[in-house]
């Protein structure tokens, strides 16, 4: 944990003490302490344990107070903390993360005025009740009310795609200040999750590079949650939370780690660190008080035995043994995907716009779903990748399927989607089981209803895709559970299709979300059939 947190936390320890009604001085201590921390140059981590320099000979900071300090610096957690968090009423902890409610004025409102939940706080302030609190006024009704406004928004969580937009070009204006050496998107936006609560960017600089002056200078900048030297918070005005860390050079790639996360693949690095005897952090890897290394992401991975692992599937799922025992999937690239399925009845101009931008990109061939024929014949001359014609089928209840031989034999591929939103798990199961047995599918679409993606057995159903040469959809516009089902798939020896069902040009990119997902899922080259050529396809169609 950095100073800046360790000091914030102390600051909560503080204010969780006053509601409680400890004596003035033992308050009075933490946050002194908190300034302290906040403060100092280097971090707690890399101070000496003893004597001349250590935590203990810092002004106000005694045996005790520096034991909870390196409690937090080493293990980003405080026992004392959840403790009093437990005895705390949850109401009052919600309260106090309010701009502008002190422990003071939380506990008086809830109190006072018998408020015990956020929702009832923002009535209150709305109808103006809370004025009846000594010290309270509209101005602060006011501030309150926008607080409420602004975690509301925060406890969004949005898609990769659309935090990416929003996100790309304040990196780019970023990384225009002079003295940046380094800018990363870290986090869940970099372990590419299909949505993301916020993101993190971290900078390589000197900490008088006036980075977090910038970042609030922002055009879609819209509130600033921190302003200090090491670390900024923003809400953008789309509401999306984006936090700036800046640390020194030498100690980028251990950042990148640890704010790469997830916290569960941190712990179990960390774990892996102290059976060596290394202290891992986000300032680096630590040998006693000596630092060994940090300055590349790599350097925390080969401390403690293990091959870098790549940032899309560290979940703490398997991949810390794969890479001690150098079992790490080769994960499929971009660059490998040879086709994809581009769908729903483009006119002649449009689809030639999307072959050719296919082409640009490297592309192979195309399934056209739903096209007609003679469209897909005029294009196929000057298309210069292959063109498939696919057709969507729908799959019934029982696993029949709705179109008949003649009409199937028209088309190149079959896709088979089913059309009972009301099946049970165990009967959805079934009837995709049943409709991969009929032996007239080439895909299997992944269940969807209402927008969400239908519980059902991945095993059973990809198991019988493998033995029926079927393979199973991923839909790049519908990603929820995508990385465990593609992981699913994966493991039982079936392959899948990514679909970007483009309607146009722009479209086409949305391929590289549904990679994301596989990648995510374990996937390599051969877990995906986009990786065909075009003849492996065809072959594989004929079902040779
Ligand atoms: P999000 O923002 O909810 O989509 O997910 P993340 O993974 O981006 O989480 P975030 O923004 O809270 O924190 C960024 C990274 O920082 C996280 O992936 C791992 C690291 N991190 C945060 N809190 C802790 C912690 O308490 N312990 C450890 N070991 N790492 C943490
Ligand atoms: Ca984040
Ligand atoms: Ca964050």
């Amino acid at each position: 944990m950095d100073n800046e947190t360790i000091g914030s936390t102390l600051d909560q320890v503080a204010d969780l003490l006053e509601i409680e009604g400890a004596s003035v001085f033992r308050v009075r201590a933490y946050r002194g302490a908190a300034r302290t921390v906040s403060a100092l140059a280097s971090p707690v981590s890399t101070l000496p344990e003893k004597g001349p320099g250590s935590l203990e000979e810092l002004p106000g900071i005694g045996k005790d107070l520096a034991g909870k300090i390196r409690e937090l610096a080493e293990t980003g957690e405080l026992a004392m903390l959840h403790e009093l968090k437990s005895r705390t009423p949850e109401s009052l902890i919600h309260l106090l993360e309010l701009p502008g409610l002190g422990p003071k004025r939380a506990k008086a409102i809830h109190e006072g005025l018998g408020i015990d939940t956020i929702e009832e706080l923002e009535k209150a302030a709305r109808e103006g009740r809370l004025r009846a609190l000594k010290g309270v006024g509209p101005k602060l009704e006011a501030q309150i009310l926008e607080g409420i406004a602004a975690r509301a928004a925060r406890g969004k969580r949005i898609s990769l795609a659309e935090a990416e937009a929003q996100v790309e070009p304040i990196v780019a204006r970023l990384r225009e200040v002079p003295g940046v050496l380094r800018i990363e998107v870290a986090g869940s936006y970099r372990r590419r999750r299909d949505n993301v609560g916020d993101v993190d960017i971290l900078v390589a600089a000197d900490v008088s590079v006036a980075i977090g002056k910038k970042l609030i200078a922002d055009p879609q900048t819209d509130k600033v949650l921190a302003d200090g030297d090491t670390k900024t918070s923003v809400l953008l005005k789309s509401g999306l939370q984006v936090d700036l860390r800046v640390v020194p050079e030498e100690t980028f790639g251990a950042a990148m780690h640890y704010f790469t996360g997830s916290k569960a693949h941190n712990i179990a690095i960390r774990t892996l660190g102290v059976r060596k005897k290394l202290k891992i952090s986000e300032w680096g890897v630590f040998q006693e008080d000596k630092r060994l290394s940090g300055e590349r992401e790599e350097d925390v991975f080969e401390a403690v035995g293990l091959a870098w692992v790549p940032p899309e599937i560290r979940e703490d799922r398997g991949e810390i043994d794969a890479a001690r025992e150098g079992k790490l999937p080769k994960l499929v690239e971009r660059a490998e995907l040879r086709g994809d399925f581009v769908a729903g009845k483009p006119d002649a101009d449009e689809l030639a716009a999307i072959t050719s931008a296919w082409r640009a990109k490297g592309g192979a061939w195309l399934v056209v779903i739903g096209a007609p024929r003679s469209v897909i014949e005029r294009a196929r001359e000057h298309a210069g990748v292959e063109l498939f014609a696919g057709r969507v089928v729908t799959i019934g209840e029982g696993g029949s399927i709705g179109a008949s031989e003649e009409e199937l034999a028209e088309v190149d591929v079959v896709i088979g989607e089913i059309d009972a939103a009301n099946l049970a798990e165990k009967a959805l199961t079934q009837a995709l089981v049943a409709a991969v047995e009929t032996g007239c599918l080439h895909v299997l679409a992944r269940p969807f209803g209402a927008g969400k993606p239908r519980q059902f057995d991945v095993e059973a159903v990809a198991k019988a895709c493998r033995e029926r040469g079927v393979l199973l959809g991923l839909d790049a516009r519908f990603l929820q559970g995508a990385d465990g089902y593609a992981r699913a798939v994966k493991e039982a020896g079936a392959r899948l299709a990514l679909t970007s069902h483009a309607r146009n040009v722009e479209e086409v990119e949305l391929l590289r979300y549904g990679l994301d997902q596989a990648r995510r899922g374990w996937c390599e080259a051969k877990d995906v059939a986009n990786t065909l050529s075009a003849g492996e396809l065809r072959t594989f169609l004929a079902r040779g």
